[in-house]
């Protein structure tokens, strides 16, 4: 499955100690990338009121693997939409699904190179600090 080797492929983050979070334990073991000059990259981001935090601020151009680990005690969602100018522009390039206090969701995401911002999408919590940036090379 495709979404597999994304997040075991060159994911650097430990994850598989979180309660509640899906065994990642063997993803990897024995898997080689689709093509040998594809990139793929993987991010956990980590929300709470009010702040993300990303294990990663620049990401390579392509397939990302992003996982949203809910560290808060409301539900939180995650956006991502290109800046240009210095605002929000175009549409919304991935999102992950609204995730519960203590829950983890995953989402794959294609991106090409740009300054993007990750927020999350819910009333006021983009407003109160829910953003950051990152950079698609
Ligand atoms: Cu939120």
């Amino acid at each position: 499955m495709r979404h597999g080797l994304v997040v075991a492929s060159a994911c650097s983050v430990v994850v598989g100690g979180l309660a509640g979070a899906p065994a990642l334990v063997g993803l990897g073991t024995g898997v080689a990338p689709a093509s040998a000059g594809a990139r793929n990259s993987h991010i956990l981001v980590y929300a709470q009121e009010w702040s993300l935090y990303s294990s990663r601020a620049t990401v390579p151009a392509g397939t990302v693997g992003v996982e949203l680990w809910n560290r808060g005690e409301d539900p939180h969602d995650l956006r991502v939409r290109r800046i240009r100018d210095g605002r929000l522009s175009g549409p919304v390039d991935g999102a992950v699904g609204l995730t519960q206090s203590g829950g983890l969701t995953r989402a794959t995401w294609r991106l090409a190179p740009g300054r993007y911002q990750l927020y999350c999408a819910l009333p006021q919590h983009r407003s109160r600090g829910m953003r950051i940036i990152l950079l698609v090379r």
